[in-house]
This record gives C-alpha cells, sequence and structure tokens, in this order.
C-alpha cells in the first residue's frame, strides 16, 4: 500500500514537472498558446453548447478558473495512475506521458495562433515527465527492494527516493516562479498600450459640446448603474483561456472575401484616419433578465463603413465574418457595418486605449447587436462573405446567426431581499433598447397596474438610459417589476424565455421588504 501511494506520488510529480517546464518554454517561446492553455481552449470548443450553459450559469466569470481547476484535477489523478502502473511495469507509466504529450500537440495545433515553435512546450513537457519519472520510480523500487530483504538496511535508499520527490518538487514550484515571472514581464504589450496617446476625435461624442455626457442624462439615485461604465468594472466575456497577448506594431486588419480589392490596414494607418466618438451600450446575449453582462461605455473608432467602402464591397455579399488573433469568428449582417449607425473599428475605450482584455489593439462595436455578433476583439480579418456560405463560431453552438439586441430593463434599487423605510420608495434601474431607443419605462407593484417611470435623457438611441419611480409604499413585502417600451412602440416581453438561441426574455421582478 505504502509503495502504491508512493509511486502514485511519483506520477503526480513527475507529470507536474514537465506540466510547468512545458509552461514555462511556452511564456518564453510562444506565450499566446501554452499546452494547459491550448487543452483548456480545445475543451471550451468541444463541450456541447448544454454542458457550457450550465457551467456558465452555475459559475458565471468564474467559469475559466474552474476549468482550468478541473483540467489540473483530472491530470494529477491520471499521472497518479501512471506512476502506480510505470511502477507495475516499467515504460506503462511513461507511455501515458507519451500519451499526454500527444495530446497536448493535438491541442496546441487546433489552436489558430499556434506555429512550429508552439509544439516545443509539449515535447519539453512529455520528455520532463518520462525521465522523471523514470528516475523516481526506479529510487522507489531500490528502497522497496531493499526494505522487503530483511539484510540490508532500507534506509539510505529510502532517503535517496525522498531526496529524489522533494527535490522533484522544489524544482517544480521554482519552475513555476519562472512561468509567471516571464508571463508578467510579457507585459510589453500592456506599456506598449500605455505609452500609446490615441488621436482626439473628429467630432466628440454626440449630442454633447465640450461634455460627454448631456444634461439631464444622469438620475441622482443611489445604488443605479453608472450611466457610463467604469472601464474595471465593464463585464468581461470571451472564450479566450489565455487573453491574446497582440503587439500593435504586428498589428494588421485585412479585408477580404467578395470585394474589388483585399486590403489591409496596420495601427498606424488607422490612427491616422479621421476617428469618431460615441458612447454604445454592449450587451452580452448570455445576459439572463436582471443579470449584469451588459454595461456602456465611449469608443472611439473609425467607421467600418469607410474601410469597407475603399475595399469595395460586392453587391452579392450579406454578411461581414470577422477573425480575431485567437481564431474566434463573428458574423455580423454586412448593413449594420455600412449603415449610418456609425458601427467602429474601435481603438479607445473611456478616454484610454482599449485594455488587453477588451480587444486590444483594435475592436469592433456594433450598436444594436449582442456581442456575440458584433463586437470581436482582437479583431485581425474582415472576411466579407454571405450568411449562406459561412458560420460564425457561436451559430455552429446553438446560438442564432442573427443577433439584435431586445428591448429589455433592469432594476438595481431596491435590492432583492432590501429591506427600505416605509413612505416614499425609489424604484430605479436601466433600460435599453439599441439603435431603436427606449421611449419609456414603467413601474408596477405586487402585479397591480403599470406606472410610468422618469426617464432620464438619453445619451442616444444606442445607448441603455437610466429611469426611477418613486412610490408610496407600506410595510410589508413588495414586488416591483419593470418594462421597457422602445421607441418603435414594441413593449418588453412579458414571457420568460431562457438567453439561448438569441437572447432571455422577461420582466425583472425584485422582491423587497417595506418596514
Ligand atoms: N475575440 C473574441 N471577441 C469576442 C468574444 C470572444 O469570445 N472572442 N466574445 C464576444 C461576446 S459574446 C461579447 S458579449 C463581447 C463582450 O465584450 P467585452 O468582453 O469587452 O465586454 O465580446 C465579443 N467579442
Ligand atoms: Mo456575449
Amino acid at each position: 500500500m505504502r509503495r502504491t501511494a508512493w509511486a502514485a506520488v511519483s506520477g503526480v510529480l513527475a507529470v507536474g514537472l514537465g506540466v510547468i517546464a512545458g509552461e514555462l518554454a511556452a511564456a518564453a517561446l510562444s506565450p499566446s498558446v501554452t499546452p494547459v492553455s491550448a487543452v483548456g481552449a480545445a475543451v471550451v470548443d468541444l463541450v456541447p453548447p448544454p454542458v457550457k450553459d450550465w457551467a456558465v450559469a452555475w459559475f458565471g466569470t468564474a467559469d475559466k478558473a474552474v476549468l482550468l481547476a478541473t483540467i489540473a484535477v483530472v491530470i494529477a489523478v491520471i499521472a497518479a495512475a501512471a506512476g502506480v502502473l510505470e511502477d507495475r511495469r516499467n515504460f506503462a507509466g511513461r507511455a501515458v506521458i507519451v500519451g499526454f504529450g500527444i495530446l497536448g500537440a493535438v491541442a496546441v495545433a487546433s489552436r489558430p495562433q499556434s506555429s512550429t515553435v508552439s509544439f516545443v512546450a509539449p515535447a519539453v513537457a512529455a520528455l520532463v515527465g518520462i525521465a522523471v519519472l523514470a528516475a523516481l520510480v526506479r529510487a522507489l523500487r531500490t528502497w522497496s527492494r531493499a526494505a522487503d530483504n530483511g539484510g540490508e538496511d532500507p534506509l539510505p535508499a529510502r532517503r535517496r527516493f525522498l531526496q529524489g520527490a522533494g527535490g522533484t518538487a522544489a524544482v517544480a514550484v521554482a519552475a513555476g516562479v519562472a512561468a509567471t515571472g516571464v508571463r508578467s514581464s510579457q507585459s510589453a504589450v500592456t506599456q506598449q498600450r500605455s505609452s500609446i496617446t490615441l488621436p482626439a476625435p473628429v467630432k466628440t461624442a454626440p449630442p454633447a459640446e465640450g461634455s460627454f455626457v448631456p444634461d439631464g442624462a444622469e438620475l441622482d439615485v443611489e445604488g443605479i448603474s453608472e450611466l457610463v461604465t467604469p472601464t474595471a468594472h465593464f463585464y468581461r466575456i470571451d472564450t479566450a483561456l489565455v487573453v491574446p497577448v497582440v503587439d500593435a506594431a504586428q498589428w494588421s486588419l485585412t479585408v477580404t472575401g467578395l470585394v474589388d480589392r483585399e486590403i489591409e490596414i496596420t495601427f498606424e494607418d488607422l490612427l491616422a484616419q479621421p476617428l469618431i466618438e460615441r458612447h454604445v451600450t454592449l450587451a452580452c446575449v448570455s445576459n439572463t433578465v436582471g443579470g449584469d453582462l451588459t454595461g456602456n461605455a465611449r469608443w472611439l473608432g473609425w467607421p467600418v463603413r469607410e474601410l469597407l467602402a475603399r475595399a469595395g464591397v460586392r453587391p452579392e455579399a450579406d454578411m461581414v465574418l470577422s477573425r480575431s488573433a485567437d481564431g474566434f469568428t463573428v458574423g455580423t449582417p454586412l448593413e449594420a457595418l455600412t449603415d449610418a449607425r456609425d458601427a467602429l473599428l474601435a481603438v479607445g475605450m473611456n478616454g484610454e486605449p482599449l485594455p488587453v482584455e477588451h480587444g486590444f489593439p483594435v475592436r469592433l462595436v456594433v450598436p444594436g447587436l449582442y456581442g456575440f455578433v458584433s463586437a470581436t476583439k482582437w479583431v485581425t480579418e474582415l472576411k466579407v462573405t454571405r450568411f449562406a456560405d459561412d458560420t460564425a463560431y457561436w451559430s455552429t453552438r446553438g446560438w442564432s446567426e442573427r443577433g439584435p439586441v431586445k428591448t429589455s430593463s433592469r432594476i438595481d434599487v431596491p435590492r432583492t431581499n432590501a429591506s427600505v423605510p416605509a413612505g416614499d420608495v425609489v424604484v430605479g434601474g436601466v433600460a435599453w433598447a439599441q439603435h431603436r431607443g427606449v421611449e419609456a419605462v414603467e413601474v408596477r407593484v405586487d402585479g397591480g397596474a403599470w406606472q410610468p417611470a422618469t426617464l432620464a435623457r438619453p445619451i442616444s438611441a444606442d445607448t441603455w438610459c437610466q429611469y426611477s419611480a418613486t412610490l408610496q409604499l407600506e410595510a410589508g413585502e413588495h414586488t416591483v417589476q419593470a418594462r421597457a417600451v422602445d421607441r418603435e412602440g414594441a413593449v418588453q416581453s412579458e414571457d420568460s424565455v431562457p438567453p439561448a438561441p438569441d437572447g432571455a426574455e422577461g420582466l425583472h421582478t425584485v422582491t423587497f421588504s417595506v418596514t
């Protein structure tokens, strides 16, 4: 039993050191695809959509951490088994490690940003794992032989095994620290980002003259969502386990497909264009009723239609398939990129270069559409095509092909289960119907009649607006609901519909007590 346990420990240590050595090699050679991140990304791509939805529902934005922890546990269990197998039979455990190496290489090959040098890391991981496992199991056998054979003193052999195991653990920790250090020195792109001075926009965000937000757009209601979401609080959603690190000096965007001429622009070219600034509220199609996967920011960028016009779009095209540096794709209706709504190739967010996790150096921002069909981060290619010919990442995974944002509202105050003093009770929140605009918001208490809320002046039809209503409520438990009406006269749907395939519907319902 004791021996089996030590064999298992040997397996975990050997594979652990191998994996860490592989991550260290990748951090130095090919930082955007490490074997572990590649396996994780492959798992993300392969799991059936219902499992993914379940994971997001349970773990929210911690889903990536949970995935990595799960992968670590699975690897550790198999590694322990490999140690035991190797002890029973030479090469049996090493074969398992070769299997790990092949799996890592296949995962790396499946990543669009991988190159030949990316395969060094899984090879290093496998070789280190094999060598360490062989050495530890050999030492374990020597110890065990000495212990079985009464005459010989087993203590020196025991010490040698334990020293080997302890040394492996120590080297693994040191390599882990080194890998983390190399990773953070990849803040080269972070430094580059902070040294960029964005050009001033040729027009300020409408309708402002001198100020970005019009008078009357902000209500003085405590606890309500800020009209412009601070960048640090802006939701983040993407499939990237490791944020793509894209050097702005190397970046370029190509326009391909159904165009008169393929063109390519660099970051420098882009900054030299007349840039405009717009407030646009982004929303994720996975947002549940009352959820927080939506935010409003001020984006600086160049209208996509200008770039498309330079390439000359063919008349048969009806979609643009945009591709990110990590291979993720988005399909956007062509007209949303060419009409007057000012879809942007954005370089700035709230007055600064895009944060790395929000798409540095360049992303798409398209008013009126959910992010999965419009908001490509780290964008590198626009392929002009047809819905009939191309399918984007999420549309092959159970989500719809088109994704106009649905008219929605959220109650920010009171919070669920809050207790507030009797008398005037302020209900407030935000409502959005991007590109159509919000016409009115109504609230109701305990299923009673709908009553109008005060709607703040919107920044534009492409942004959310704040609303509030003051209600006279008696002591006891109460439930409030809100609904928005858009400027096309459509009333927010009351029927509960889940996010898949094209966005949640239903009324945000908040129950609280008045004391
Ligand atoms: N490259 C890339 N871009 C992406 C995604 C992604 O997974 N990869 N996710 C999209 C989705 S689903 C949404 S909702 C928005 C979110 O943008 P944010 O993270 O800046 O809030 O980005 C979009 N752009
Ligand atoms: Mo999304």
